[in-house]
């Protein structure tokens, strides 16, 4: 029999690419959506005959149990949430319901409908926040600056406690940025490749930033989902993070980025407005990945120059054939 896994967040980035991973390792593979007035399944048109998808809403916690029961999955990776930082600043106690209290009722989902299922949790280096020290490991303590982040804290304890309570298979995977030519288009590099492309086939002039100054440990996403799969693979439940251990400014990125479409006077292109601001900035992360290393042979290999490369040349691809179809 294959193993079979439920994805939630199927059609978010990292669902994705996940979902791809699963299916190459013969996973029979169910993928959560959630009902929208138009679909939004851009990511996963490829994959749509290759997945059974189930609807269902991490805020309505009949509908997650009817899919945990359904699938009745021997895996289940949570990576369903609201995910954007700055509009969790605008839509605090949506954001808590979904990121924070969201994992409790697919937990709760679990426990009654698949208690023997193992279970990831999408943690983010965002729980760190006002770091005290660099690189952060697992022993970093956690200092939120964001409703997001703060959600995830409230996750992540969460899911410790499942485990210390219920005995539940229950793992956080704590990921530093990863990016990629799927990336939701408000986040910074997704925002800075595409307005990148737009103005190298003379589709634009500007693009709008905020704080250049902020510093992000950014890999690439498809070998994230890697370390994810390889967690609920170990014998017992685990905390660890997956990062690159390199970090480099907003600034750093812009300049790449530019750098690959050939244009270098990069400062002429950007504009920098107030509203791309944070009312609390995480400044500075870098995360050490040693124990991903020892304790599953995960390390990331993309570097912080080719994720620009290979992000700015999708863009200029899509945007050009999309051009052409016009
Ligand atoms: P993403 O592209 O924003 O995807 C989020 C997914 O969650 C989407 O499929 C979205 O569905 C779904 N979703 C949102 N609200 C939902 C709800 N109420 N019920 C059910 N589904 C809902 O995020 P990502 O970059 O793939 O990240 C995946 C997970 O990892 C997230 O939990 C994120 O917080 C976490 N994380 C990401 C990073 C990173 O750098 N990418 C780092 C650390 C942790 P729609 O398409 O319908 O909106
Ligand atoms: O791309 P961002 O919006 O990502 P952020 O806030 O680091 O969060 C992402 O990574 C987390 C892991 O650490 C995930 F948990 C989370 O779900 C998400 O995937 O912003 C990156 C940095 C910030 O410091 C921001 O202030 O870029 C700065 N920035 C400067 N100008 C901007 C902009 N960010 C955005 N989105 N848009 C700007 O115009």
């Amino acid at each position: 029999m294959p193993k079979s896994a439920l994805v939630t967040g199927a059609t978010g980035q990292d669902g994705s690419f996940l979902m791809e991973f699963l299916l190459k390792q013969g996973y029979e593979v169910w993928g959560l959506v959630r009902r929208l007035s138009v679909p939004n399944l851009g990511n996963i048109q490829h994959l749509v005959d290759r997945v059974s998808l189930l609807d269902a809403d991490l805020i309505d916690q009949s509908s997650l149990n009817a899919a945990v029961r359904q699938a009745g999955p021997d895996e289940i990776y949570n990576l369903a949430a609201q995910s954007f930082v700055g509009t969790s600043f605008v839509q605090p106690v949506l954001t808590g319901e979904i990121t924070g209290l969201g994992v409790v009722r697919l937990l709760e989902a679990a426990r009654a409908y698949a208690p023997g299922a193992r279970v990831y949790q999408a943690s983010s280096s965002e729980m760190f926040g006002k770091v005290d020290r660099e690189p952060q490991d697992e022993s970093t303590p956690f200092h939120p600056r964001s409703p997001y982040g703060v959600a995830k804290v409230y996750a992540f304890w969460a899911c410790v406690n499942y485990r210390e309570a219920h005995g539940m298979f229950v793992s956080n995977g704590i990921l530093f940025n990863h990016e990629s030519e799927r990336r939701g288009l408000e986040f910074l590099t997704r925002k800075v490749s595409h307005g990148v492309a737009r103005i190298h086939l003379g589709l634009a002039k500007t693009i709008n930033l905020g704080n250049l100054d902020a510093k992000r440990d950014w890999g690439y996403a498809p070998e994230y989902v890697d370390l994810m799969w390889r967690m609920l693979q170990l014998k017992e439940p685990d905390d660890i993070i997956g990062a690159t251990g390199e970090s480099h400014s907003v600034r750093e990125f812009v300049e790449a980025a530019f750098r690959v479409a050939g244009i270098s006077d990069w400062e002429k292109h950007v504009t920098i407005d107030e509203k791309n601001f944070r009312p609390s900035e995480v400044y500075n992360l870098r995360g050490d990945a040693g124990k991903a290393k020892r304790r599953v042979g995960w390390e990331a290999k993309t570097r912080f120059k080719d994720l620009a490369r290979i992000m700015v040349e999708a863009d200029i691809k899509s945007l050009e054939a999309a051009r052409k179809s016009s």
